[in-house]
């Protein structure tokens, strides 16, 4: 155990020059602590996890590695050092200074923006309180952990600004964090893939791999917000990110590797009965996760989207590097729009399809990830490649929420959706199949059978490492 800072809440925003933000966050802490308890991960609080804790955000501070108690873990107040003199960089005020308070008209806009990001944090963690019970190793067991403290994490530092910046408001939207739950009809999380229900590791690796990198997208388009302290504290949360991300992509490559291993043995593409998931069963996940992540940026046209980027409170991914122009005035984006029940090009303004903007840079990246698994089932010699399915393909939310497509992007009537729906999603005797695979698997490096161990450690360390001491 380790005593690097005294401070009750780690953090480097000077915490104790503004007593009164102390004693707010101070007495917000315990109720964290008791939503952590009873909403966190499930039996192991007495357990000592191999974990990162970032105690500053320089190379030595952001990664300090040790065996903790989760319930003992430092959550932190971290933000990305300040450029000084930063500059509004997109929308209508270009140039101008950018700000280290809430301008009074983006008082509402701002808090919403801030409050739905925040409200995704605490629901993955609720998300996942049941993994640890039937973890394929205690590897994976750590790297779990290490996420739902690091999104634990990012609840701070959402709660952060809104007890800094928002007054009374922002104090009860902090309580309510902890009040709504994921999957709860009475209370849901806002946003609707926060509320599926993650039971097992394969789902958590899809939603490592297609939800964190939402959280990605989203993140890089917060971080070029003109209001300084979430842009910075945006920045900092995706140095975490990257792990979240190694986790899902390492984590289904794992399982294709090994279920190309077992059907290379046993000459079949069907390999459930030796204890594997089949790769077409995989592919169906793939379906399911992404098309469930592409629904949370929300509607191709939005106004809300238009307003932010105008006003500058969110931008795009990489808005600096990748784009020569930052105003998207007069310009336009061409969306295919269901007009009387007929696909129909439309062009809108760029302003109102930020949404869609960002969307294409996610799945770009989303392509990139199922090319390092085509490469894997490649390496085994198997006829076999992994697709994301098309855009319009089971959306909920945007254009396309009324209408069944195909993962070809082909328009069906109902009855055709009903028939063929189990052919692209999960269906509920597979889904008892890949439960029925979860069977914990807690000695230092042994690996559940349905999936092959990692290529190296967590942070240099063995594979037959503790990364988890069992009480
Ligand atoms: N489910 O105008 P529209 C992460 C609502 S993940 C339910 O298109 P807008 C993480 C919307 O609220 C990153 N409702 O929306 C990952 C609106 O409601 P009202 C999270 C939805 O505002 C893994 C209405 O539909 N961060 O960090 O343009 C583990 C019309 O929508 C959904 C953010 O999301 C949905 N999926 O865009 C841990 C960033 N989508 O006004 C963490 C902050 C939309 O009609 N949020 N609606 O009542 C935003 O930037 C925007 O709010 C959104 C929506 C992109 C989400
Ligand atoms: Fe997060
Ligand atoms: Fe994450």
């Amino acid at each position: 155990m380790y005593a690097i800072n005294n401070n009750k809440i780690p953090n480097n925003v000077n915490l104790d020059s503004d007593p009164r933000l102390k004693r707010a966050l101070e007495h917000w802490q315990p109720d964290f602590i008791r939503w952590w308890g009873a909403m966190g991960p499930e039996g192991f609080s007495q357990a000592e996890i191999y974990l990162r804790t970032a105690i500053g955000v320089d190379a030595q501070g952001w990664a300090f590695y040790d065996h903790v108690r989760m319930p003992e873990y430092r959550w932190g107040i971290f933000l990305a050092p300040p450029e000084p003199e930063r500059l509004i960089k997109f929308g209508d005020d270009i140039g101008r200074k950018t700000w280290s308070e809430v301008p009074g008209e983006h008082r509402f806009a701002l808090r919403r923006l801030i409050v739905t990001q925040a409200d995704t944090e605490p629901a993955s963690v609720e998300q996942q309180r049941l993994l640890g019970l039937c973890c394929p190793s205690l590897y994976d067991l750590r790297n779990l952990f290490q996420v739902n403290v690091e999104e634990g994490r990012h609840l701070w530092a959402m709660v952060y600004l809104l007890h800094s910046y928002f007054g009374r408001d922002g104090r009860d939207e902090a309580d309510e964090l902890l009040a709504r739950r994921s999957g709860n009809s009475d209370n849901p999380r806002i946003l609707n893939t926060f509320n599926e229900a993650i039971e097992d590791w394969l789902s958590f690796f899809m939603f490592t791999t297609f939800t964190d990198r939402d959280g990605k997208f989203q993140l890089l388009a917060l971080a070029e917000s003109s209001f300084d302290p979430l842009a910075r504290t945006c920045k900092f949360m995706l140095t975490e990110e990257a792990h979240h991300l190694f986790v899902g992509q390492t984590g289904v490559q794992r399982v294709i590797r090994r279920s190309c291993e077992l059907m290379n043995e046993h000459d079949t593409d069907d390999i459930g009965r030796f204890g594997g998931i089949n790769l077409a069963l995989l592919q169906k996940y793939i379906n399911y996760w992404y098309s469930s992540s592409l629904d949370l940026f929300g509607s191709e046209i939005s106004s809300n989207a238009a307003n932010y980027f105008a006003a500058g409170l969110k931008g795009r991914a990489y808005e600096e590097k990748l784009f020569k122009e930052h105003r998207a005035c007069g310009q336009t984006y061409a969306v295919e729009l269901m007009i009387n029940g007929q696909l129909t090009t439309k062009d809108i303004t760029l302003r109102s399809a930020m949404n869609e903007v960002l969307r294409d840079a996610y799945t770009r990246d989303c392509e990139k990830a199922l090319e390092k698994w085509n490469k894997e089932v490649l390496e085994h010699h198997i006829n076999f490649t992994f697709e994301l399915p098309h855009r319009r393909f089971n959306r909920s939310v945007g254009e396309y929420a009324n209408w069944h497509f195909d993962p070809k992007g082909l328009l069906l009537d109902t009855q055709q959706w009903h028939e063929r729906q189990k052919n692209w999603l999960p269906t509920t005797h597979e889904r008892q199949f890949i439960k029925s695979l979860m069977k914990p698997v807690t000695k230092p490096g042994l690996m559940a059978g349905w999936i092959a161990p990692p290529h190296k450690g967590i942070n240099g360390q063995a594979l037959d490492f503790s990364y988890v001491r069992l009480s």
